[in-house]
């Protein structure tokens, strides 16, 4: 995957800005005896931000981004200037990303939508100059308080593509060949087995200028989740999809079988992907005629099914009619919302987050600077070193 343009996974370091000190100085001036504190606060530290951007369909842009630094707030000057506030550093990421915290796994958030913004490390604020803690009886307090210390982090960014339908097979069982036969895309297709091995999306045109995406993914087998074949790797792009569109070919022995074969794949990977609506598809259907079609109709598992064929289009458009109904359901609106909320992120498992990362880092060295990133309780203000300046 390494040479692919198809990038789902990226580890970043991230790290916030920390927050300028607050100033302690006292104001001596020629004629003004004892001017009093006048010291300014601290700017506040720049966050990292996650932002969706819909131009952007992989995370190819950040395959060599490894830092994302936020600049520090600049420290309060005298007479009561304020420091620089950092600037934040915003990491662009297309809609349907995924942030989990690399050393425990844990879900962070998620950017669905086009210029949705996550705070993912705040900055630290900046701390307040010695001029806001004089009082009746401390009159030049001889101490400001520090800025907050910036956060640091390893992120994993992994996409999941948003389509309204994922289509899950075995290999060759046609999935690549209808994706090209009803949408615009060019998937290769080959007689031979994982001829998919990243994603494909393609936009499905319906009546009156209507459309949905779908997305074809590589073969699935059985031991997928014990990492036979591809393994369940690319099975992330399909959780999100409202539908799942089950194919099977028309020539296999027992098609019921199949089918629970797969959907047992789907259940090891994410319990929850047998909530979502599902259409089965028996392609293949030129190759056989209308009697071992009602042949093979008596035996199918129990979900609303379609013949198709994607060579002679024997039964797309019938397909596309059930699609259409089955995404706009009442419990699968299709134009509200996008359903993305359905899904719930599980935290990574570390065991499985090692062998992903092993690829992605591949050549890389992580640069860590050394930051003083102090720890300090920002209220305990006196114990900070107390600033003449
Ligand atoms: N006769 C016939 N052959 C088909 C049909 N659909 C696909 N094929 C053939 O089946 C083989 C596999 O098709 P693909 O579309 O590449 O299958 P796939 O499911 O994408 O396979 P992977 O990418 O390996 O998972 C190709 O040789 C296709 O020409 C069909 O409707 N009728
Ligand atoms: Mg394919």
């Amino acid at each position: 995957m390494a040479e692919s343009n198809f990038i789902d996974y990226v580890k970043i370091f991230c790290r916030s800005g920390k927050g300028g000190r607050g100033s302690a100085h006292l104001r001596r001036d020629k004629y003004i005896p004892n001017g009093g504190p006048d010291g300014g606060d601290g700017g506040h530290g720049g966050s990292v931000i996650l932002k969706g951007n819909r131009n952007y369909w992989t995370l190819l842009h950040l395959r060599y981004e490894r830092h994302a630094f936020a600049e520090n707030g600049e420290n309060g000057g005298s007479n009561k200037c304020f420091g620089k506030d950092g600037k934040d550093v915003i990491i662009e990421v297309p809609c349907g990303t995924v942030a989990y915290d690399a050393e425990t796994g844990k879900y962070l958030c998620d950017i669905t939508e086009h210029e949705q913004e996550v705070v993912l490390l705040k900055g630290g604020r900046g701390g307040l100059g010695n001029w806001h803690f004089r009082t009746a009886t401390r009159q030049a307090p001889r101490f400001a308080q520090p800025g907050e210390p910036a956060q640091e982090q390893m992120v994993i960014l992994e996409l999941k593509v948003l389509a309204d339908v994922g289509l899950v097979g075995f290999p060759n069982a046609g999935k690549s060949t209808l994706l090209s036969a009803i949408s615009a895309a060019k998937p290769k297709i080959a007689n031979y087995p994982f001829t998919t091995l990243e994603p494909n999306l393609g936009i499905v045109s319906y009546r009156e200028g209507k459309s949905f995406v779908m997305a074809d993914i590589p073969g699935i087998i059985e031991g997928a989740s014990e990492g036979k074949g591809l393994g369940l790797r690319f099975l992330r792009h399909i959780e999100r999809n409202s539908l799942l569109l089950f194919m099977v070919p028309s020539d296999t022995e027992d098609i019921r079988k199949e089918y629970e074969v797969l959907l047992n794949e789907l259940a090891q990977f994410n319990p929850e992907m047998l909530d979502k609506q599902r259409v089965l598809a028996i392609t293949k259907c030129d190759l056989i005629d209308e009697e071992l079609m009602e042949m093979l109709e008596e035996n199918l598992p129990d979900i609303p099914h379609v013949f198709i064929s994607g060579v002679s289009g024997l039964g797309l458009t019938a397909l596309k009619d059930l699609l259409w109904l089955e995404l706009n359901k009442e419990s699968n609106m299709i134009n509200s919302s996008k359903n993305t909320e359905s899904i719930v992120h599980r935290s990574k498992d570390l065991n499985i987050l090692k062998d992903e990362l092993k690829v992605i880092d591949d050549g890389f060295d992580y640069v860590f600077e050394d930051i003083d990133i102090e720890e300090v309780d920002f209220d305990d203000f006196e114990s900070e070193d107390i600033e003449f300046d």
